[in-house]
């Protein structure tokens, strides 16, 4: 079963996770990462599986169509899994036009290309990573299933719902094979420390202000990004041309409640006095247009295609925790240099 399949995205923080377990299961296939390493790409995230015979590495950017149409016709692709993306919601409030070019225009560029070499498409696909953000805002009750309306509320998701329409409209129109997903938010190993859970993990660990937006009182559905991961390669081989699965973890948190957890985990690992970290949470303006609840219902995943998230997440911030702790360097080369002038933009 010789396939050559692209990963967009791969050297962020679920593309790298990704790759990984392809590279590793799959060895007859050939998997292309394609990366323009922006801030949020580092090739250390894939490292040690970037010497592997079925594993190539090409720099590019999906916002460049002709790099793109050459790129698809060269590697002639079987599948692709299209991770890449502006992915940070407060970076979209401070400039949109990244999110415009990148989440709609990127992935449009690469569907266009993909009908030029896939004229008889019926062994192929083209899968859109997506986010739970596109449906908008819950109240205290209620969740999110596939047929939840659209309604997104910041530049990102508005770009990300822009993109799924796009994916969507190329399936009934030209009949591209396609396929998407809707995940909550995810954390584990290599994210960005913009992220709620890395910037916390790095601020406790530096004894640093906790900036908790509001009241703290937003509630979010957090799944291991291996569990994603894993979800992502049963959608890929099983998952119904056309259709689209909603991936959560069934863990909602709400802010405070995570962030006071994550001090006591922290306290415990630095040993230090239980309360200690505590006593940084800082209460900072709030996110403009902060939606209140994210939770997923992922019946349809878990009836359908047997999914299931493996993990506890007690489990998994533990782990999380343990490896940003045992990977300064890792931490110390994202938050050197760019870093500083993001966080006293975004925080001071
Ligand atoms: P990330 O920001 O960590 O990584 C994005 C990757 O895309 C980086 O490697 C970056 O270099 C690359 N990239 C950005 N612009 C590019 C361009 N123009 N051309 C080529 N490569 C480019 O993001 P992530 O958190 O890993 O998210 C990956 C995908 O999953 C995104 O589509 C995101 O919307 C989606 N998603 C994320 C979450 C989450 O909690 N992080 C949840 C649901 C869905
Ligand atoms: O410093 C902070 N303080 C804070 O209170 C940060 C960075 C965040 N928050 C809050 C905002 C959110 O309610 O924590 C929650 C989580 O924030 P983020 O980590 O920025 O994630 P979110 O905005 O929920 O979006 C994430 O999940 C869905 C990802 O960034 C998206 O890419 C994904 O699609």
């Amino acid at each position: 079963m010789n396939k050559t399949i692209v990963i967009t995205g791969g050297a962020g923080f679920i593309g790298s996770h990704v790759i990984r377990r392809f590279v590793k299961n799959y060895p007859d296939y050939q998997i292309i990462n394609l990366d323009s390493l922006t801030y949020a790409g580092n090739l250390n995230n894939i490292e040690d599986v970037s010497k592997s015979s079925n594993y190539k590495f090409v720099k590019g950017d999906i916002t460049d169509r002709d790099f793109i149409f050459r790129f698809i016709a060269d590697t002639q692709p079987d599948g692709v899994i299209h991770l890449a993306a502006e992915s940070h919601v407060d970076r979209s409030i401070r400039n949109p036009v990244a999110f415009l070019t990148t989440n709609i225009l990127g992935t449009v560029h690469l569907m266009d290309a993909l009908r030029e070499i896939w004229k008889e498409p019926t062994d192929k696909r083209f899968y859109h990573i997506s986010t739970d953000e596109v449906y908008g805002s819950l109240g205290k009750e209620g969740y999110f299933t596939e047929s939840t309306a659209y309604d997104p509320k910041s530049p990102y998701s508005a770009s990300k719902a822009s993109s799924d329409h796009f994916v969507r409209s190329y399936f009934n129109t030209f009949g591209l094979p396609i396929v998407i997903s809707n995940c909550s938010n995810n954390y584990g190993p290599n994210q960005f420390p913009e992220k709620l859970i890395p910037l916390m993990i790095n601020n406790i660990r530096h004894n640093k202000p906790l900036p908790v937006y509001g009241k703290g009182e937003n509630i979010r559905d957090w799944l291991y990004v291996e569990d994603h991961a894993s979800a992502i390669d049963l959608i890929f081989h099983k998952g119904k041309t056309g259709e689209t699965y909603n991936i959560g973890g069934e863990n909602e948190w709400k802010n405070i409640d995570l962030v006071n957890f994550l001090c006591q985990l922290m306290d415990k690992k630095l040993g230090r006095n239980s309360g200690d970290s505590e006593k940084l949470i800082t209460y900072v303006t709030d996110r403009a247009g902060h939606d209140l609840r994210y939770a997923i219902e992922a019946e349809k995943l878990r009836d359908e295609l047997g999914w299931r998230p493996s993990l506890q997440f007690e489990e998994g911030l533990e782990k999380t925790v343990d490896w940003y702790l045992s990977n300064d360097d890792w931490l110390e080369a994202v938050t050197s240099g760019d870093y500083q002038n993001y966080y006293q933009e975004y925080y001071k």
